[in-house]
């Protein structure tokens, strides 16, 4: 344990990776307008560094921000003098990524198959992407790779794709990580790849599935924000590329899609973690998966993937106005948050984007269902913060196989009812 230590020290100190030691997670109560107002006024002040894991929202929600070792003091007597409430929620934020390395490199043998592959840990790029590889090449009838796009940095961006034949049929997409730090979903994406192919030819209705319809899966979202995570600063959220004219790097690729792009919702600083991009398909990542979306054109449901907080979102993030489906998207995202919940407890709300979590303006699903995908859905997984975008990694595999009843639940319906 010690001499893992020691290597982790030793890693940050050779490729210089961001610490937070002494950070804290706080969350705090706002129940009312003008304490809203107030933790905005925070948010404001870019030389306090806060990091907004969640929120700030509306009135009876919580806020969790993550705060520098610094900037302690300063927030807290902030709130205390307003009269604003909090609680700490993580102690000491290094902590727990020290604990998290350590699980990584206590497992860090290299499989030779997707059987000994560790479900149960997270993983860096090369080892997932080598996992795609290895899947492809044990099952060559049903999953093939597919490279939509290249990043920023230039790295390729890989679809899976699982079809038992047929020609162009109607689709399923499901992607996890395009925020970069949301480590449960790229696991849980890995997780989902394999069962796949063990559910095919076993499971019944899984499998009558899959005789009519191809599911495109990609693991990896942002693949430059997952590089970062690993070596430079594990909180990192946005895409890569860089602004003209600002210090500020990255773009928001959940607010650089061209539906209500430019609204409120997003911001048009480069600075914040937000930022919606100088225009709407500005970043490769989303560009590469909005090609492939028009050129498909048979998706049917589009399933995308963040973490926390435990809900399950349909459109509109950018509106008020309820969405055509509305009625039944809601009664489906209840049967699918039934299903979930039934394997483990899991609890989990659901509802349109704006109502219920904030207003977010060029997100993904809106787009899709722009696009006449009526099944288009967002996915927030464990948990509501104890650990927030820190999971620990021996919930991974609880997340996945909890997640996957409620993603069965949606393809079920859409296979039950084609549009
Ligand atoms: O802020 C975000 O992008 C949310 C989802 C939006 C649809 C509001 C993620 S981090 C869960
Ligand atoms: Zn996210």
């Amino acid at each position: 344990m010690r001499g893992l230590l020691v290597l982790s020290a030793l890693l940050v100190a050779v490729f210089g990776k961001e610490d937070f030691v002494g950070h804290q997670v706080l969350r705090i109560s706002v129940v009312d307008e003008a304490q809203v107002q107030k933790v905005k006024e925070l948010e404001e002040l870019e030389h306090l560094q806060l990091d907004f894991w969640r929120g700030p929202a509306r009135p009876g929600s919580a806020v969790d921000v993550r705060v520098p070792f610094p900037s302690i003091q300063a927030v807290k007597i902030f709130l205390e003098t307003h009269g604003i409430s909090y609680t700490i929620m993580i102690e000491d934020v290094q902590r727990l990524l020290d604990e998290e390395q350590e699980q990584m490199f206590a497992f860090q043998a290299r499989a030779r198959s997707t059987d000994s592959f560790n479900y149960a840990t997270y993983h860096t790029l090369e080892e997932i992407y080598g996992f795609m590889d290895m899947l492809v090449a044990e099952n060559p009838q049903l999953v093939s790779k597919i490279q939509i796009g290249k990043t920023y940095e230039d790295r390729p961006i890989y679809v899976l794709k699982f079809s038992n034949g047929g020609n162009n049929r109607p689709a399923i997409w499901i992607d996890t990580g395009i925020h970069s730090r949301e480590w449960v979903t790229q696991a849980s994406g890995v997780w989902f790849a394999k069962k796949i192919v063990q559910d095919f030819g076993q499971d019944a209705t899984f499998t009558s599935i899959l005789n009519d319809m191809d599911i495109f899966l990609e693991i990896v979202t942002n693949p430059d924000g997952f590089v970062f995570t690993h070596t430079k600063n594990r909180m990192w959220r946005k895409t890569r590329s860089l602004t003209p004219g600002s210090i500020c790097v990255g773009v928001d690729a959940n607010r650089n899609w061209d539906a209500g792009f430019g609204m409120p919702g997003a911001s048009n600083n480069p600075c914040t973690e937000t930022y919606r991009g100088a225009h709407a398909n500005s970043e490769a990542e989303v560009k590469s998966i909005v090609d492939f979306v028009k050129a498909q054109k048979n998706i049917k449901a589009f399933i995308s993937i963040h973490s926390y907080s435990q809900l399950l979102l349909y459109p509109y993030g950018y509106k008020t106005e309820p969405c055509p489906d509305h009625a039944e998207l809601d009664q489906l995202a209840k049967s699918a948050v039934t299903a979930l919940e039934s394997l483990y407890g899991t609890k989990y709300k659901y509802g349109s984007i704006i109502d219920t979590i904030y207003q977010a303006s060029g997100s993904t699903v809106d787009w899709t269902y722009s696009q006449g995908i009526k099944y288009s859905f967002t996915f927030e997984l464990r948990d509501t913060g104890r650990y927030g975008f820190l999971l620990p990694a021996a919930q991974i595999v609880p997340t996945a196989e909890e997640t996957w009843l409620a993603l069965r639940t949606i393809m079920e319906h859409t296979h039950k009812n084609p549009y």
